[in-house]
Formats: structure tokens, sequence, C-alpha cells
């Protein structure tokens, strides 16, 4: 199992579970936690709250998924008051909603997921709008050279260069397993990065800013690498578009 302390190319300095051992979290703590009454994604949120290092990955995960926040707890956002904010080197800027986003075309990629900390989920759908439609749609000036997105959890943050990003395997997704992306997951709108490490696949998207410069993200200033490409990844083709 490639844990991020064991020195995979993309581990940070401390790995999770080192983190855990410092803070003195134990498995035994979570066994005690609050009841499953509100499904597994409210179980994981709560557990992540106790841990927001990561301790949930020790828990068993179902369809192989492992819940991550950087923080404890994440606002929900609805159909009614969800926003992607488009701002920075682009001619128009543009706030959508999810029927903005749903009007669009809709693409599915199928791809496997695949965390830096060894877990791996084969053949995953996703579906939403591809990056390269949003970008064309707000006119990138031609000073805009890469992608900072951020997120309403008011901590995470990711990038990719433009180049990247208009690969038709980069998408804003609005599902998961063709179905509506889950509060736990990210929803209602998370990136997918198909052919990258899935940490750069931001949850709770809530702003894509053209800028004029790679901003190294959340997990990036922490020592993770700026091109998260999954081991074989076609770096120079548009993906499976
Ligand atoms: N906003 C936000 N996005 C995030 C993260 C996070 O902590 N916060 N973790 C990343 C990492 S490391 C992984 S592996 C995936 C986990 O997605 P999941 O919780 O849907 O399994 O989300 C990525 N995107
Ligand atoms: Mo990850």
């Amino acid at each position: 199992m490639a844990d991020r302390e064991k020195g995979t190319p993309e581990g940070p300095p401390v790995g999770r579970r080192a983190l855990l051992g410092m803070l003195g979290l134990g498995a035994a703590g979570l066994a005690a936690a609050p009841t499953l009454q509100r499904g597994w994604d409210s179980f994981l949120a709560a557990a992540s709250q106790e841990d927001p290092t990561g301790l949930s990955a020790l828990l068993p995960n179902p369809g192989g998924f492992r819940y991550y926040s950087v923080v404890g707890s994440v606002p929900h956002r609805s159909e009614a008051d969800y926003t992607l904010r488009i701002t920075g080197l682009v001619r128009k800027p543009m706030t959508l909603r999810l029927p903005d986003l749903r009007a669009m075309p809709q693409t599915r990629v199928v791809h496997d997921v695949q965390c830096t900390d060894g877990w791996r989920v084969p053949n995953t759908p996703f579906a939403g709008v591809k990056l390269s439609d949003l970008l064309d749609e707000a006119g990138v000036r031609p000073q805009g050279k890469a992608l900072r997105f951020t997120c309403f959890d008011g901590a995470y943050s990711e990038n990719l260069t433009l180049e990247q990003a208009r690969r038709p395997d980069m998408l804003v997704a609005l599902q998961m397993q063709d179905k509506p992306i889950s509060h736990a997951h990210g929803g209602p709108v998370r990136l997918y990065a198909a052919p990258m490490y899935f940490y750069k696949s931001a949850k709770w998207l809530s702003g894509i800013s053209v800028t004029d410069e790679v901003v190294p993200g959340y997990w990036e200033e922490r020592g993770y690498d700026i091109d998260g490409w999954l081991d074989g990844a076609d770096k120079n083709s548009g993906g499976q578009g």
C-alpha cells in the first residue's frame, strides 16, 4: 500500500498517518462516533471533523472511496444557493448556477480514480461540463496561462495549466457514478481531472479564476507535485474524448 509517508513521488513531507500519530487519535474514538442514522456520507463527514488529517481513511470504505476534507465541516450548497464564479483573465466573467451548467453539453468520462494514499476505484464514471467549453464561453484573454480553482469549504484550492484544462477529460462534474454528486464527494459540483491523481479534483468547487501563472494549491504548498499526472497518463493527448 503506497502510503504518503513511504515516499511516493507525490508524498508530502509528513504523511497523514504520521500526523494522526502526532495528534494521538485512535480508531477506538471513531468506533464510538455518532450513528449511521443520517447515512454513510454524514457519518464520514462527522468522523472527519474529529479527523481533519484523514483518520476516516482507516474506516471501511464502501465503493472504494474514502472521504477527504481538509476542514472539519463544509456548508451545504443546494440548487437554490450554488454558484460557480468564473473570473480573472477572461473577457466575460460569469456566475453560473446549476441549471446553467446542466443546460450546457454534458460529457461523460470513465476512468480509474487514484489517490496518492494508494486506494483506487476502477472505471468510475463522472459527467458534467468540459472545462474547455466553459473557457470558450468566458473567453480567455491572451495573458491567461493557468486556472486556479477555489472551493466553498473555504480552504482547498487547485490549479491546472490552460493546456491541461483544455483536454476533453477535464470536467466540471455534476455527476459521479451516474448520480448527482453527494455532499461528501464534493457536490453539487466538483472538478474531475481524470488523468491526474484525485487530489487535483477539487471538491465543492465555487470558483475558477484564469491566472497568468500557476498558483500552487493546498496540498502543493505542502509538498505535492503541481502536475499530478497518473502513471501511464497520456500527457500529450486530449485524453479519451
Ligand atoms: N475541497 C477539497 N477537495 C478535495 C480534497 C479536500 O480535502 N478538499 N481532497 C482531495 C483528495 S486528496 C482526494 S483523494 C479526493 C477525495 O475525494 P472523495 O472525498 O470524494 O473520495 O478529493 C480531493 N479534492
Ligand atoms: Mo487523495
